[in-house]
Formats: structure tokens, sequence, C-alpha cells
């Protein structure tokens, strides 16, 4: 049973869950209920206060006694101090909010300027509207009578983009002004997903946008489904560099993220004959109103070449030359926090030629090979590679990540200089973090400058990258390890070639200073792999170069620390420590799950849990609230009509909203076992179908989705897309089993299904093989939307049960610590785990029940012969029990519902602010800088007046 115990509300309160006294005018002003007027809310409480003491029927007078009572207590706790962002601050203020002014280098210019600018946007339903169709005539060209709901999307993110700009030059100016560090977050991959509803919330307007909308004839709800979805990612990897954004921002921390701007995100997935196809995504073929385009942030990028050296004062320096050269463009989208008047940046860096033609060829008469080296340049940022846990060792990529990590450290170093002049203070003003090693070459590019261009010794250089980079660990799969050969490197980038040696050989004499005699460990420590094609192994410079090197949960650090980077661990015990991934709630919750958002702050009695979510524990007390519980199964309920419609609509399949939704969303990979889903529900079929028309009456009915991309040459992930359709196509046709068990493959799996797929999910597969799955944080996001998990103690299911108890989860398979023995006995054929169950369902597959599914039968077949490096054949017996024991609870509705609410209860961990706080307080050493309120704009304009008198 699950621990029931009481929780109290938040972190300064206690509160009734019965009856609420009238909240005085002064209590309401202290408890700024979102989006919502003050006298709205008064009212509102009134009529929740009636509701309750009618349906309650209590002695009017007593509880009138117990709530001053309660309210007396409730007062004499610390009110919730609360920043409002500016956007709500102007919903209550009579006349425009004044900006705060910039600082004056010519004093006549900028007043005049200044008095221009002096008020933000207006956000009431006349302003929004006059924006909006502003730009329907100016940006777009449109007629103001006739535009698509396309055309205002885009006037819509127009004028919502403006808002947004107010706040991200302010933020900036405050930030330079104020000379604060900054972090700054280098990922190959932001998979930010949609950003109209995520953006009006966060900045408080959706409210104010879809009246304004509504006025004119346009549906909020219906224009967020106009927005593309860019896909610049692969999977978790890129999600979870986009939920740091949101929490960045919404914490106030001063932080940019870095990326490339490619033109093709991650493929769409289109199933033909149940096989996957990959169809480019040109996401940009609408323009994106999102982004600002910087014409004046470039730096040229030097590739291939050759050095010279020279000696200046003892330390040896070299220039670069030669080679060919590719412009950097930059293009920043304002990244808002929620609730907050800060505003952060993502730049992200396009490719460019370094002059639209090579004039020399061009006079030549060579016009084609002008065209085509114009091509090459832009062709660095065209397309993200599309691999999950695999790498690519492709030159192209090592072009794209020299690319953007040049141009970012150009640009970082460029923002250092404005305002600091002693290299010395670097560490003090930024915070670099690798997210994986994709972006490895930034700290070498750092080094180089250091170095070469800004004539720093050896030592003083090493000790300012050592002090400001850190690098994040994703993964331990050793074929996502990332090398490069030695020679592609010396290649492309000779002078970077030549410092990992001269990083390598340095760390080698202190190894064996340390450790003399022991090869071994050198050899495994080295940042060159030796042999034939010599290797430069990214993690071990990335560790190097870091002074913080983190894992991403638990389980996952531990396993780094005791596997991969043991030797490192022994050397530098304080460097590889724990930060447990996390997700953001206002994603993750309150825009995919709007229903189940307004009912938490129902419940709560306020929204502050959407920015704090340790407040969500409050919820513990609803549990078995027959009312509440109620709610709870309607928003679910309706939440999976939403993605039947979803489901009729894309695949003209028909889906019982009755049965449980059994849905498992993510990349295709072996590690992650879709394969044992599918075997699995092979073998429920094969039950049912032995079942009398009675007895199948009595098991729970399923809807089983999976869904997910492989990547293009991944063959046997592929095999197993194709094995998911056929056994959809005749299970879903199967006239015996009607709607009692339904299989759906979900096409084209992205970040916009995932917010339809998992607020209306009952039950998700977490099942990797134990010590596979790094973290996994879509776990995060079903246990916040209700959803219980079955799953393996893999990743951050570890921490999930230790949160909300192994008894609220079906957890079942071998555990890390056996996996090795387990698999050794497997390949020596030494054990075999195929039981009756496993081997029927081998036997259909390869009879062709399933149709012609000859692609799977190599890989059923090793498994037949114990080459199972998964664990899939050894683990299924106990993940079929799991599966029983899904059905069961699932029959007993309330216990099922209690562990639902126990489960987002219980989630606060898993957001992804609690994880940005670890990594400020622990490797970034960075503060949160709130900028002021516009109130507040009269000491910020004092403060640049002498600002600007000291400058001048
Ligand atoms: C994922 N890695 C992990 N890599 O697999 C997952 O457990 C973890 O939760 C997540 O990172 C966030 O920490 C991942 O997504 C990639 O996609 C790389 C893309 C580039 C090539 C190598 C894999």
């Amino acid at each position: 049973m699950p621990k029931n115990k009481k929780k109290s509300k938040g972190k300064n309160q206690q509160k009734p869950k019965e009856v609420e006294p009238t909240p005085t005018q002064e209590e309401v002003k202290q408890e700024p209920v979102i989006g919502v007027p003050v006298d709205e809310r008064i009212s509102e409480k009134k009529d929740i206060k009636n509701e309750a003491l009618e349906e309650l029927k209590i002695d009017t007078k007593a509880a009138i006694k117990e709530e001053e009572k309660k309210a007396e207590e409730k007062n004499s706790k610390k009110p919730i101090k609360r920043r409002n962002s500016k956007f709500l601050m102007q919903d209550e203020c009579p006349s425009p909010l004044l900006r705060p002014e910039f600082i004056y280098h010519n004093e006549d210019k900028a007043k005049k300027i200044w008095e221009l600018m002096q008020t933000y946007q207006g956000v009431d339903q006349k302003s929004i509207q006059r924006s909006i169709v502003n730009h329907v005539e100016y940006t777009l060209a449109m007629t103001r009578f006739n535009f698509s709901d396309f055309g205002c999307y885009q006037a819509t993110a127009f004028s919502m983009r403006d808002r947004l700009l107010e706040s991200w030059n302010d933020t900036n100016q405050y930030f330079t002004t104020h000379n604060v560090k900054r972090v700054y977050y280098l990922s190959l991959e932001f998979l930010l997903g949609r950003l109209m509803q995520n953006t009006l919330n966060n900045i408080n307007m959706e409210k104010n946008y879809r009246e304004a909308l509504l006025d004119i004839g346009y549906d909020l709800e219906r224009l967020y489904d106009e927005e593309v979805d860019p896909a610049l990612g692969n999977g978790g990897l890129g999600r979870l560099a986009a939920c740091f954004l949101d929490s960045l921002a919404t914490l106030e921390v001063p932080a940019w993220g870095y990326g490339i701007r490619y033109d093709y995100g991650i493929f769409k997935q289109v199933i033909r004959d149940g096989y996957q196809c990959e169809v480019p995504d040109f996401w940009l073929s609408g323009g994106n109103p999102w982004e600002i385009e910087r014409p004046e942030v470039v730096y040229p990028i030097r590739f291939y070449g050759y050095t010279e050296k020279y000696e200046e004062n003892g330390v040896e320096r070299a220039q670069w030359k030669g080679g060919e050269i590719v412009m950097a463009k930059a293009y920043d989208t304002p990244v808002p926090g929620y609730n907050t008047f800060n505003c952060n940046n993502l730049r992200l860096w396009k490719s460019l030629p370094a002059q639209e033609f090579d004039f020399q060829s061009f006079n030549k008469g060579d016009y084609l090979s002008s065209v085509e080296m114009k091509q090459r340049a832009e062709y660095i940022t065209s397309v993200l590679y599309p691999n999950d846990n695999s790498q690519e060792g492709k030159e192209l990529r090592l072009k794209q990540q020299y690319f953007f990590c040049s141009a970012t450290v150009r640009d970082v170093i460029r923002r250092f200089k404005k305002n600091n002049s002693d290299w010395k203070d670097f560490p003090k003003k930024a915070a670099l973090q690798l997210n994986d090693t994709h972006p490895a070459i930034a700290a070498v590019e750092f080094l180089r400058i250091l170095i070469d261009e800004e004539k720093l010794d050896w030592g003083e250089a090493w000790k300012i990258l050592h002090s400001s980079f850190s690098y994040t660990n994703h993964t331990v799969l050793p074929e996502a390890l990332e090398t490069w050969s030695v020679g592609l490197i010396s290649h492309l980038l000779p002078r970077h070639m030549e410092l990992i040696f001269l990083i390598n050989h340095y760390f080698m004499e202190d190894i064996a200073k340390k450790y003399p005699g022991d090869y071994q460990r050198m050899e495994e420590m080295s940042i060159i792999a030796e042999g034939d094609d010599k290797q430069v192994r990214m993690a071990n410079l990335c560790i190097l170069c870091s002074h913080k090197v983190n894992g991403v949960a638990e389980l996952h650090t531990k396993l780094i620390q005791e596997t991969i980077f043991k030797r490192f661990h022994e050397y530098f015990p304080n460097k590889i420590e724990n930060k447990t991934n996390g997700v953001t709630p206002r994603r993750w919750i309150h825009c995919a799950n709007p229903k189940l958002s307004d009912l938490i702050t129902e419940a709560l009695e306020d929204s502050e849990w959407i920015g704090e979510l340790e407040r969500i524990e409050y919820l513990e007390n609803f549990a078995e609230d027959e009312e509440f519980v109620q709610k709870w199964i309607d928003i679910k309920k309706q939440n999976k009509e939403k993605l039947a419609a979803k489901v009729k609509e894309v695949l003209g399949i028909k889906i019982p909203v009755n049965a449980l939704y059994d849905v498992q969303i993510k990349r295709i990979h072996e590690y992650k076992r879709q394969l044992m889903n599918i075997l699995y529900v092979i073998h429920r079929y094969l039950t049912l179908k032995d079942m009398t028309p009675g007895e199948r009456e009595k098991v729970v009915p399923r809807v089983v989705i999976i869904g997910g991309k492989a990547a293009p040459g991944y063959h046997n992930a592929k095999a197993i897309i194709k094995l998911v359709n056929a056994v959809g196509d005749i299970v879903n046709n199967d006239k015996d089993i009607g709607d009692i068990l339904k299989v759906i493959f979900y096409p084209n799996y992205c970040v916009s299904a995932a917010q339809t797929l998992i607020p209306a999910s009952e039950l998700s597969q977490h099942i990797s093989t134990a010590g596979m799955e790094a973290s996994g944080t879509s776990n995060m996001k079903f246990v916040m939307n209700g959803c219980l998990i079955i799953g393996t103690m893999d990743g951050a299911n570890v921490e999930i049960s230790e949160e909300v108890g192994e008894d609220n989860m079906f957890i079942f398979g071998a555990r890390v610590h056996e996996v090795d023995d387990i698999r050794h006995r497997l390949f020596a054929g030494e054990h075999n785990p195929i039981g009756k169950r496993l081997q029927r369902v081998f036997d259909a597959i390869l009879s062709g029940t399933f149709g012609d599914v000859s692609i799977i039968h190599p890989i059923i077949h090793s498994l037949m012969d114990g080459k199972d490096y998964y664990l899939v054949t050894e683990d299924f017996d106990s993940y079929v029990k799991a599966q029983n024991k899904v059905d069961d609870t699932y029959r007993d509705q309330k216990k099922w519902n209690m562990m639902s609410i126990l489960g987002v209860s219980r989630s606060a961990k898993f957001s992804s602010d609690r994880t940005i706080e670890e990594y400020c307080d622990s490797i970034w050493k960075v503060d949160r800088i709130p900028i002021p309120t516009p109130s507040d704009s009269e000491r910020v304009r004092s403060f640049c007046k002498v600002y600007s008198a000291a400058k001048n």
C-alpha cells in the first residue's frame, strides 16, 4: 500500500482542505492568482466556499469558527513572495508602464530615443489586436480582411515577439550594465517543440490573447496547431536542453543557449507498408516568426590549412593559415521565463559563404565552381544528424561541431571583453556547459584563442579554461562515446590537433609521475586511443578540460564513476558528480494538460506550484477525496478522447476510450526494448485467442501505443517498427478480439505528439535493460501527468521509485549488478530462460501469423540462440508478471487512481528547476539576477545615469 501520510502545502503553508474563509482584499493582494482579475478571484472564492458548505452540510457557525482559527494560523505564516511578470503588472496598472532607461552615451540623442520608447507595448485587447493586424499588413503583406489561420498564427507570433523583445533588451541591458556572470549552455541539439502556447503561458498572456483573438474571429487553440514543431534534436538530450532553457529563464539565471540553426531538423517519419520512411523536415518553409536574424553578428570560421609555429617570450604559439573560411551568422530566439521579467536568449548559428562568390573563380570564368563554394559553406548547417545513442563519424558532423563551437566561443569572449580587461576574471563571468562531448572542441578552440590570439601562457590559459568549462555525460553505451580519427582532426583543424596532443602530453606526464610503470592505466586515460587508426577520445578530453563532470541520474553517475570513467574518478575524486535530470512543469503539465493544471490549482488554491513544484506534494491530501478523484478520472478520460480522435484522424483506427492506455514513446533502440513490449503484446493476443468470448470479456481492455523514430541506418530498430505495424494489422482487424486489444504504432513521434500522448496515458513503459538508459526524462513527464510506470530499475526510474514508492510502480527485471553475469551465461549457452510462452510467441512470428515479417527473423533467431545482449528473453517472465499485476490493479480503479494522484504529488524532484538550481550551486556558481520590475525602474534609471557619468 502506498504511504499515505498527510502532506503540508508547500514550504510554509498548512492548509485546511475543506473550507476556506473568504479572503480579505489584503490576502488577495498577497496571493495573486495568475491571469484572473482581483474582483473575479474574490467572487470565485465565495462561490467555492458556499458550495462547499452546502455540500458538506456542516454546522455553519462551527465551521466559521474553525475557519477563523485556520485563517489566523495562515495569516501568521509568511506570505508567498512572488514576482509578477511585467505583463500581469500591465494588466493591473491603469497607465502604461515605464521602461527602464538605457545607458546614455550621447545624452541628447539617447534622451529623445528613450522618450519615444519609454513605455511597453500595451497588453489590453485593443493593443493586442492592433499589433496583430499591423503585422498582417506590414510584416506579412496580407490584407487585413482576409488572412488564413496560418497568417493569423504568424502575425500573432510576431506581436508576441515584439513584447518579448522588450524584455529581452531590458534583460540584456541590465546584465551588461551589471557585468553579471552568465551561463552558456552549448548543445548541438535544442528540441524546443512549439513555442506559442508555452510563451503565452510563461508571460501570463494566454487569456489576453485568447480574448483578443476571439473578438476578431480566431480561435487561439487552432492557431497553436498552425505552428511547426521545431525539431532540432534527436531525443532526450536535445529535449533536456530545451527544458533547461525554460528553467534557467524562470529561475532568473543569466544564461544563453548556443547551438546550430539547422535548415532540416530530424526527419519526418512516414510509415509505408509498415516500414519507416524518412522525409526531410524543412521546418523553415513558412518562415520562423520567433527568431531575429542578426546580420551584424557574424564570425569567420576557418577549416583546413596549416600552422606556423613561433616562440614568444618562451611560449610556443602558432598562426593558423590558409584553408577555407566560412561565416557564422547569429539567429536569436528570446526565451521568456515563467512569471518573471527576465528573458534569456537562444543563439543559433547558420553557415554562410565568406563572400557571395569566389570572385577569383568567377573572373576566371569558372562560374559553377564559385557557386559550388557557396553551397559547400551553406551545407554545414543544413541538416541535423539523426542518430540516437550512436555516433556518426562523418567529416561534416565534425565541421558542424567546430563551426558552432568557434562562433560561440568568439561570441562569449567578445561579450567578456566588452566589460572586462583581466583574463583572470573570465571564470567569474562565464560558465560554459558542454552538453555531452559534441561541443568538446569548444574547449580546444578557447585554449587556442587564449594562447595564439590573446597571448596568454599555457598555465594561465589552462587554468581559465578548466575553471570555466564543465561537461555532462549522457550515456555509457560504447557505440555512443564519441571518438574522431586523429587524421581527420589534423586535416580539418590542424592547430587543434596540436593542442590536443599537448594537453595529453602534460596529462600523461602527471599520470606517469603518480603511477610509474602503470602503462595499462595510461592507455585507458589517454585522450588518444592508439592503433592503426589513432582516435581522439572526446570524453577523456572533456573530463580533462572541465572542473566538473556530471552524470544525469544517480545510478548513471555511479556507473560512470565505476566503469567508463573509473580511472578518472580515482584520479579526480571530486570531479564527477550527479545532477539528476528534470523536465519543465510549464510545458509538461501546465501546457500539455491544462485541465489537470486547473484541477491542481483549484485543489492547492493557487497556481504557485507551476513555478515551485515542491508545492504539489499537498495534492497527496486528495488521493482519497471522492469528489477530487472523480474530477481526476474525468480529466484523464477527456485526454484519452482527445488522443483517440487524433489516432482516428492520423491512422483511421478507432480506439476505445474505456481501455487501459499503455504507451511507450521514445527513440527506437534495442536497449529500450520495444521488442520486449511487442513480444508481450503477441503473448497477450495469443492468450486472448485461446479464451472463450465470455472469458475475454473479463480481460482488461488495452490500447497499446508505441511510437518513436529509428535512426535511418539502424536496421534492427527499423525491423522492430515493421513488427509492431504487422502485429497491429492482424490484431486490430481480428473480430474475436474487437476492442479488447488494439495495437497502434503512432507515426512521427515528436514534442507536440508527446503533449497529446502523455496526458492521455495511464501506463507507460520504461523498460530498458538495467544500466543502459542514462536517465530517461519522459518517465518524469508521465508521472507528472498521473500515469503509472512499468519499468526496470534503470536510470531515473530508480529515483522515481524512491520518490513515489515502489508500490506505486510496476518494477521488474534483472538489476544492474546481475546483468553482466546473466549475459555471459546466455552467450555461453549455460542458461536458457525461454519458456513455453515466449517460444510460442517466436513460433507465431516465424510461421507468418503476422504476415511477412522476415526482416525481424534474424533477431528472433539470435534471441533463440542465446545471443541476447539486451536480456529480452531473461526479463520476459518477470515482465509478464508485472503486466498481470497492472491488469489486477487497473481492475481496482480506486487503488489505481490513488497511485496516480500520489505519483503526481510526489513528482516535485523531477522539475528541471530543481536540476538547474543544483547546477547553479555546485557547478556554475552563478546567482539568480532578477532584473528590476518596471515599478523599480526609477532606481535603474538613476543607476544608469551614474554609470554613464562614470563612463564618460
Ligand atoms: C539521452 N541521450 C539518454 N543522446 O539516452 C537518456 O537516458 C537521457 O535521459 C537523456 O539523454 C538526457 O540526459 C541522448 O538523447 C543523443 O540523442 C545523442 C545525439 C547525438 C548522437 C549521439 C546520441
